[in-house]
């Protein structure tokens, strides 16, 4: 049985541009991945995000499941072109009233509102600019935050700034594979990197100046090694190979944005590449010196999986996972261990509340002939991953709830509609929604706080 802290935070998650639609109404100006969706090649079958499940339209409803499933919270992301279309000054009232009328409505059923303020959709008249290879959109963010802020004050109080610098550097200006497309080396990734560190760390000064109520998050994901022993030798092995920034992959780490949001400083230069370490030996010291006012009430985890790892030989080395080992429809590996181990390392190098934002699986989920959608491997993967979970918090992991990716199946980015994430089946075609099998279980864990597992 799993046993979770007496207050903590059962919720579901999604993001703008994976749910809305609505890609050109309310007067929202177009961002980079509603220009990349159209891009011939960029996603699969050419599927946008211009309906996805039409919760523009639809929200009422997704409230409602929200309701359905007894969670007390709600992690969304605000798409800022509806807020501002230009991404500058130019902001919208209906962008503002879409999500004031979900934010009221919200509140009102007594679930609170978490909100992340970038999930990727950045206007595209900024990627015009320079995107995040250049500062001015670190100001242009801080100033949106400081709208959003002051316009909320007193119903938000949970802010999220970024979701994953990893995949908004590393696959949109690195490999290409998401918005905008580029593939830059990594020097010039890293100075979009600093760059969306540094909007964060404005961002936070706005967020508190504008309400010293407010909590302020970073969500961030990366790879998480744990120990295939208890021996202190493996768990110091599967820490090194978590924390370590080579130059061949260093993006997707939690040391990379945790370290300089968290400790205020960028990683130390004995667990960096050359390349990285001369990269961030290059940082422009008004960037350095606004580290400090980065620094989170609460680190954000998408944490989905994790590599084995022991100390070898020849030093901390990973473990290969026997022949058929279970996987997920998109091929990720099933391991429950990171939901043990990754708070459990983050607690000890960053001593933060966390709350884990993001975690879940796709399924090849379908309606079945009785017209419900049976998700088995989506409740044996969370019943595993929570007891897991469970267990990292009593091994002393501060993590104060978690989120669960995702409410809906929704738009997944250069996968387009063909992997199913949600506790709810959405019928692209007419936008119904079907409460899955894991749904009504989801429901009942956070109405036992965990007992039921
Ligand atoms: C991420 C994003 C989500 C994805 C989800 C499944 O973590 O990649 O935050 O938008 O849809 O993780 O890949």
């Amino acid at each position: 049985m799993a046993e979770f802290p007496k207050e903590f935070v059962w919720g579901a998650a999604t993001a703008a541009y994976q749910i809305e639609g609505g890609a050109t109404e309310g007067g929202k100006g177009l961002s980079i991945w509603d220009v990349f969706s159209h891009t011939p090649g960029c996603t699969y079958r050419g599927e946008t995000g211009d309906v996805a499940c039409d919760s523009y339209h639809r929200w009422k409803e997704d409230l409602a499941l929200l309701q359905s499933m007894h969670l007390k919270a709600y992690r969304f992301s605000v798409a800022w072109t509806r807020i501002a279309p230009n991404g500058g000054t130019d902001w919208n009232e209906e962008g503002f009233a879409y999500y004031d009328t979900l934010v009221d409505a919200l509140l009102e059923a007594g679930i609170e509102p978490y909100v992340t303020l970038y999930h990727w959709d950045l206007p595209q008249a900024l990627e015009e600019k320079g995107g995040w290879r250049s500062e001015e959109t670190a100001r242009a963010f801080a100033s949106y935050a400081a709208k959003m802020a002051e316009h909320f004050k007193g119903r938000v109080h949970q802010w999220f700034t970024f979701n994953e610098p990893a995949c908004i550097v590393k696959m949109g200006y690195g490999t290409g594979e998401h918005a905008p497309g580029l593939k830059l080396p990594l020097e010039g990734q890293f100075t979009c990197w600093r760059n969306v560190i540094y909007a964060h760390c404005l961002a936070a000064q706005e967020l508190r100046h504008a309400d010293p109520e407010n909590k302020v998050g970073f969500v961030s994901t990366g790879r998480i090694c744990y120990p295939v022993s208890e021996a202190k030798t493996d768990v110091d092995a599967a820490r090194v190979l978590t924390f370590a920034c080579p130059d061949d992959d260093w993006a997707f780490t939690h040391t990379m944005a945790l370290d300089p949001v968290c400790l205020g400083r960028w990683p130390e230069p004995d667990i960096c590449g050359p390349r990285l370490a001369a990269s961030i030996a290059a940082v422009p010291q008004y960037i350095n010196d606004a580290l400090p006012l980065g620094k989170p009430d609460m680190v954000g985890l998408n944490i989905y999986n994790a590599a084995p790892a022991q100390m070898g030989e020849n030093g901390p080395s990973y473990v290969e996972r026997p022949a058929g080992y279970a996987h997920t429809a998109m091929n990720w590996p099933v391991e429950p261990e990171c939901l043990n181990w990754g708070p459990r390392q983050m607690q000890e190098r960053y001593g933060l509340p966390m709350f884990i934002t993001e975690n879940g699986l796709s399924c090849t989920d379908k309606v079945y002939r009785d017209g419900k959608v049976h998700d088995a491997d989506r409740i044996d993967f969370l019943a595993r991953y929570l007891e897991k979970l469970s267990e990292g918090i009593h091994a002393g992991a501060d993590v104060r709830g978690y989120f669960q990716w995702s409410l809906l199946d929704n738009f997944e980015w250069h996968s387009g509609y063909r992997e199913r994430f949600g506790l709810v089946y959405v019928d692209y075609a007419t936008g119904q929604r079907i409460p899955k099998d894991s749904a009504f279980w989801y429901g009942e864990v956070a109405a036992a706080n965990g007992q039921s597992i």
